[in-house]
């Protein structure tokens, strides 16, 4: 693409004429100037299917993107100039000579990516396009060495919380060559303050080393909201005779992580423990971030990052289907306290188990679990993703006729090798999970779930029916903003009846249930703007409903929303597209994921709007305790009190308040007509007791003014004539209308309901001065750009 050979695939139908690059052998050369010495050449990733050749001589073949490879360099070629090569082969036809030796492997999507050690989702996804890559895809190095090198280094700091110390334990994989006398592991610890805290040395005798530090009165790592986020100073060096020759650093936290499940009434709760501290999870999926790894930028992933942290979330969960996040992506969240969930990388198929597959992901998990080993947020390894869950439910037992299917990975190899090199850390087979491969992971009783049906075949209502201990994936889809998708889509109507738009939506039957949600909610839209905002209106509501609810459950220990990002312009569950902008969703769930939450929810599980019973509910995830005093009105549509109550709570720092609205309140004479609003702390949050649809969706009356507020920042004041629920001013197509870059137009928040008569304001920045004019005033005052649902 960066020589002009080929077109940018995410536009148009483009994906559909570069299938050749996937097909195609491909050759990258170089030369080398061979050192001195015994030397290795060192590769971090080859993408996938590969064979590397100097001075015409094979060193060997890789088949596995996700493992690094160490080759030899014959020693006849010191100080020589020599070229250097490594063919890349195309990958579907080794897949397919495995698939013929290992039978059906059955799994939703039909590339084959079960059958070779590559990322799952670069074969396409239902979210993603198939973008087959092949490649270089991480370091290359040329080592050489004398004596001693470390193969793989461990430094796993842990603290004792009952004791209150602290202690980094440094494990270092050794190859020896024999030509030492003596080698030695040497480890310097310093405190977050720079002081040193203690040394360790040992002598290296056999293939691995230990030392360790103790550390008393310890600086201790906080996930974020509920402390600082220190970090110690590994320097680990490795001695031979007397001289350093290789150094490395690491920069690990002190913190405790466990998961702890218990019993109560309707099974086992279960809980990520830090600190002593239940952490009531508010989390989002992570998927690769483009399916071209040199597109995505250490810059974008820190942006998608801090979109993360910016949207109240607490955690983020690394997918299956991608790949080992890297030190970038980690020492971020190390930084933000961002806690990370990482799944090995299986997802959504049996797989085999033969020993070389076995081989494979075993020395994969190896290199992983080590490499990320230092990094404070990372809490958790799990298995893979809907693996075990695709056993139990969805047909597979049948097809399978008895072959293996991966139990053996995730109940056997993965668990293995976690407890055997990093005990610090919890794991779970996979997600979802009930506590053994052997049991159905649906089962809302024990263990992460994911919600998926209300998505799939029902509503988002039913989202109220769960009551999980915790759930680890649910989501909604919508179109991205609309100039991601118009610059994706150059031509024709922006909704599904444009085939250039559909085929940027891969959910299955994603148009039948983009329609069913929006109609069975807003009603049908009339045109393709009112397409593009009811469909993110109601991803937006679908996720807050899930998620205010789950939040209020005292038995649930967290949601973790699917999905953060897009890696291309998609109509997909994701909060930012393709292109880094925020969708409508983003900002409802900010305002959902806060630490504080104030809502109202039914008292029992149920999906209807006018239970018998609400309670008033204040969730509090800080560490200070929270006294409020709520007041909540039942409201008719135009605004007149028919009701009203107020009650105080004390909700200490982790806990949940909760308090019974009287039956005046709670009970509507008009559902269509009436709506909750309960206050408190310059927090709002509404019931409305029927869907817009069923209560004919008036349209919207309101009055816009715009007003400069600052050289590059407009001030949108707009003023309800009638109830307005998610009031929305859209910053993308401000700029395109302005001639200005999408990404460089921002708005300070959405989503607004207001009663008649009231006014919010919106903050635009990034619009300069010379835009101004009525121009400027007609555009942001409604049309496509400013719009609410009308109730
Ligand atoms: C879950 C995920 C993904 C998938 C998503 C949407 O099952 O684990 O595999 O993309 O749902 O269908």
């Amino acid at each position: 693409m960066r020589a002009g050979l080929l077109e940018d695939p995410d536009v148009g139908l483009g994906e559909l004429d570069q299938h050749w690059v996937g097909a195609s052998t491909w050759l990258y050369s170089t030369e080398l100037e061979v050192p001195q010495g015994g030397s290795e050449l060192v590769f971090d990733g080859l993408d996938t299917i590969a064979e590397v050749r100097l001075s015409g001589r094979s060193l060997g073949s890789t088949q596995d993107q996700h493992l690094r490879y160490r080759f030899r360099v014959p020693t006849d070629l010191a100080g020589r100039t020599v070229p250097l090569t490594v063919t890349f082969f195309p990958v579907v036809p080794v897949a397919e000579a495995s698939a013929e030796q290992v039978g059906p492997l059955p799994r939703p999507y039909a590339f084959p990516y079960p059958y070779v050690r590559k990322s799952a989702c670069n074969f396409g996804w239902d979210w993603g396009p198939s973008y087959l890559t092949a490649g270089i895809w991480r370091a290359v190095q040329l080592q050489t060495w004398r004596g001693a090198r470390l193969e793989e280094l461990r430094v796993l700091g842990d603290l004792d919380l009952g004791r209150e110390t602290g202690q980094v334990a440094v494990t270092a994989d050794v190859v020896l060559d024999g030509t030492a006398d003596e080698v030695r592991l040497r480890v310097r610890l310093t405190d977050p303050d720079g002081a040193i805290v203690g040394t360790d040395e040992c002598v290296v005798t056999g293939v691995a080393a230990s030392c360790r530090v103790q550390v008393d009165r310890p600086q201790v790592w906080h996930p974020i909201g509920l402390g600082e986020q220190p970090r110690y100073t590994a320097l680990v060096e490795l001695v031979v005779d007397g001289e350093v020759t290789e150094h490395l650093v690491r920069r690990p936290g002190l913190r405790s992580v466990s998961v702890q499940e218990p019993a109560d009434e309707r099974g086992r709760r279960w809980a990520l423990v830090v600190n002593g501290r239940r952490v009531r999870v508010r989390g989002y999926n992570w998927i690769p971030e483009d399916p071209f790894v040199a597109e995505a930028t250490p810059e974008r992933v820190l942006e998608r990052l801090d979109q993360a942290v910016a949207g109240g979330a607490n955690l983020i969960r690394v997918w299956g289907g991608g790949y080992v996040v890297d030190e970038t992506f980690m020492t971020a969240c190390d930084e933000r306290g961002l806690l990370v969930w990482h799944d090995l990388l299986f997802a959504c198929s049996a797989y085999d188990e033969s020993s070389e597959m076995l081989t494979l992901v075993r020395a994969e998990a190896e290199q992983a679990v080590s490499a990320l080993s230092a990094h404070p947020s990372l809490v958790l390894w799990c298995g893979g993703n809907e693996c075990v869950w695709g056993w139990h439910s969805w047909g597979w037992q049948q097809e399978l006729d008895g072959r293996p299917w991966g139990a053996g990975i995730y109940g056997g190899v993965l668990p293995e090798v976690v407890s055997r090199l990093d005990p610090t850390r919890p794991y779970v087979g996979n997600s979802p999970w009930s506590g053994s491969v052997w049991a159905d992971p649906s089962e809302e009783a024990v263990g992460p779930v994911h919600l998926w049906k209300e998505w799939n075949d029902r509503d988002y209502s039913h989202y109220r029916e769960s009551d999980p201990p915790f759930v680890a994936e649910l989501g909604w889809c919508a179109p991205p903003t609309w100039s991601t998708l118009r610059a994706a889509v150059p031509e024709g109507d922006l909704d599904l009846t444009n085939p250039v738009v559909r085929h940027h939506l891969r959910a299955e039957d994603g148009v039948i249930k983009l329609d069913r949600g929006v109609a069975q909610n807003v009603g049908s839209p009339v045109d393709p703007d009112d397409w593009i905002y009811l469909s993110q209106v109601v991803q937006a509501r679908s996720q807050v409903a899930a998620v205010e609810w789950l939040r209020s459950r005292e038995r649930c220990a967290g949601v973790v929303v699917w999905q953060l990002n897009d890696c291309w312009p998609a109509i997909s569950w994701a909060a930012v597209d393709g292109e880094g902008l925020e969708k409508p969703v983003w900002f409802a769930l900010r305002r959902s994921f806060a630490a504080r939450l104030l809502t109202v929810q039914p008292v029992e599980p149920g999906s209807s709007l006018t239970p018998g019973a609400f309670d008033v509910v204040a969730v509090n995830d800080g560490p200070e305790p929270w006294d409020v005093e709520v007041r909540t009105r039942r409201l008719s549509v135009a605004g007149h009190e028919l009701a009203a109550a107020t009650t105080r709570l004390s909700v200490p720092g982790g806990e949940t308040g909760r308090a019974r609205l009287p039956d005046e309140v709670g009970r509507p004479a008009d559902a269509a007509g009436e709506l909750l609003l309960a206050e408190a702390d310059g927090l709002r949050s509404w019931w409305f007791f029927a869907k817009d649809v069923d209560a004919g969706r008036p349209d919207p009356g309101f009055s816009a003014r715009v007003q400069r507020a600052g050289p590059d920042t407009v001030a949108v004041h707009v003023t309800a004539q009638t109830l307005l629920r998610d009031l929305a001013l859209f910053p993308d197509r401000a700029a395109v209308a302005l001639g200005l870059a999408p990404r460089d137009v921002r708005v300070d928040d959405m989503l607004h309901t207001l009663l008649p008569g009231e006014s919010a304001t919106f903050l635009l920045a990034g619009v300069p001065q010379d835009r101004d004019g009525p121009q400027l005033d007609a555009l942001l005052s409604g049309g496509p750009v400013l719009r609410a649902v009308g109730r």
